[in-house]
């Protein structure tokens, strides 16, 4: 009989390794036992349960495909059931893997100086360091090629003023890797907490991501040594090639996320009795769950072979996008249905989907809206950019 429960309705199990599955049924059970106890709680009173970060970093959820520096060095597959398994607890859990691994240990790794790698990268993998990425302005996101973030060559150290927004794991971070505009061009900085100049403000009165924190950075004449610039990172493709990694995280985290929902909506219509039947017995909740069940298992399939595509080095930046997209949008729209099938008590914190659907409404923005998803897909196929 195909799985209608986990779900998992075209036995996509039989697709994983042993070690893909190990990996997932790990996340699985920390997911089950130390964050959906806490995450209502952490969402209703906006915390970041900063516990789990070392939790994480032992079960070695942090720059997990990485080779060295004592991570785990698995395939692109694993990373992603990570990301789903961490999603089904909460988006912004999954937030916090997805920003230190492909944003901050991934540039790091890929474009970091020896001594960099050294300082940074051992620290992030044990949660003994944060840090965030501040692509980011208060001016636009969707166009960080015109940031106005910019660092000024002195001797050998950089003069840096501007401001970063919406900056996950902004406050909390040790080290931020920033992107700036330079007279060659846009170039990555690794700005230390204690650099002068450097301050951070935290965003309050979020409805959405609530158990993530989410801040502002400012940097007021910071001298950064030219020894804290990614030497080899060079122009916008750098911070785009790390959106591409994070997306990637999303596309199957927001699968995650997704499940959660469709499980807590088809145990509520089995158990629910109206007009003397339970809600499942109801045509149009049966359309309503098989539609659920549809678009996950379309989601599953689209991510596991983006997977296997980035495990085999033949991934295209245009391929992320269209799977962040239409697995967000599917993520989103069963959130939001799921927390109608629930009633009145579906706007309780204390069902899945009214939170999930908030923390969705962040996840269709960040990393690309869905809008410059939809135009990258589009420039793929006119070889117009329409942006
Ligand atoms: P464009 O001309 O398209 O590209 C400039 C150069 O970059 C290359 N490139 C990419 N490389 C790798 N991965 C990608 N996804 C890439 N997209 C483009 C491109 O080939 C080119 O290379 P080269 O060598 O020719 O110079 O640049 P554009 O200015 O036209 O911009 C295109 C656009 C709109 C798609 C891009 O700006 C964009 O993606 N905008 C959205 C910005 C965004 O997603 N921001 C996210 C910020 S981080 C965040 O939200 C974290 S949330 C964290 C959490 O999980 O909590
Ligand atoms: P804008 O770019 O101003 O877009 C506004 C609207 O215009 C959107 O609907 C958009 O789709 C639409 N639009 C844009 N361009 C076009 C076009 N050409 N045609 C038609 N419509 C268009 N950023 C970081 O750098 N690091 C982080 O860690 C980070 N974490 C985040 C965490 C949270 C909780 C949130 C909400 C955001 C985070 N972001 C982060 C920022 C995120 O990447 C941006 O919000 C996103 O890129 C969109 O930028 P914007 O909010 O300035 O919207």
């Amino acid at each position: 009989m195909p799985n209608t429960q986990s779900p998992d309705f075209f036995d996509i199990n039989s697709l994983l390794s042993e070690d893909e599955r190990q990996v997932r049924d790990t996340v699985a059970r920390f997911v089950d036992d130390r964050v959906l106890p806490i995450i209502s709680d952490c969402f209703e009173n906006e915390k970041f349960p900063m516990e789990l970060a070392t939790e994480m970093a032992e079960l070695g959820l942090l720059g997990p495909t990485i080779q060295d520096f004592g991570c785990a060095g698995l395939n692109q597959v694993a990373y992603g059931l990570i990301m789903q398994e961490l999603e089904q607890g909460d988006s912004g859990v999954r937030s916090f893997a997805s920003v230190q691994s492909s944003l901050v240990m991934y540039p790091i790794n890929r474009w970091g100086s020896d001594e960099q790698k050294q300082r940074w990268m051992p620290a992030l993998a044990k949660a003994e360091a944060i840090g965030c990425f501040g692509l980011t302005e208060p001016d636009g996101g969707s166009d960080p090629g015109t940031m106005k973030t910019i660092a000024k060559k002195d001797g050998n150290d950089w003069i840096l003023n501007g401001a970063k927004m919406w900056i996950t794991n902004g406050s909390i971070a040790d080290v931020s890797v920033v992107w700036a505009n330079t007279d060659q061009g846009i170039r990555g900085f690794l700005v230390e907490k204690d650099t002068k100049g450097y301050t951070t403000r935290d965003i309050p009165h979020k409805f959405s991501l609530r158990a993530s924190i989410t801040s502002e950075l400012f940097f007021d004449n910071c001298r950064i040594p030219d020894t804290n610039r990614l030497p080899t990172a060079e122009g916008l493709s750098s911070p785009l090639s790390c959106l591409t990694q994070a997306r990637f995280g999303i596309a199957w985290g927001a699968i995650g996320a997704a499940m959660a929902c469709y499980r807590e909506a088809s145990e509520f219509a089995s158990e629910r009795i109206l007009f003397g039947k339970p809600l499942s017995h109801k045509q149009q909740v049966q359309v309503r769950l098989a539609d659920m069940l549809r678009r996950i298992t379309t989601g599953q399939l689209l991510a596991l072979q983006l997977g296997r595509l980035k495990d085999e080095g033949r991934i295209h930046h245009s391929q992320v996008s269209l799977a962040k997209w239409n697995n967000v949008r599917m993520a989103l729209d069963i959130a939001r249905d799921a927390r109608d099938l629930l009633g009145a008590g579906g706007i309780s914190v204390e069902c899945c989907p009214i939170r999930h659907a908030m923390n969705l409404e962040s996840v269709i923005t960040y990393e690309g809206t869905e809008t410059i998803h939809q135009l990258i897909v589009g420039r793929e196929i006119t070889g117009v950019a329409a942006f």
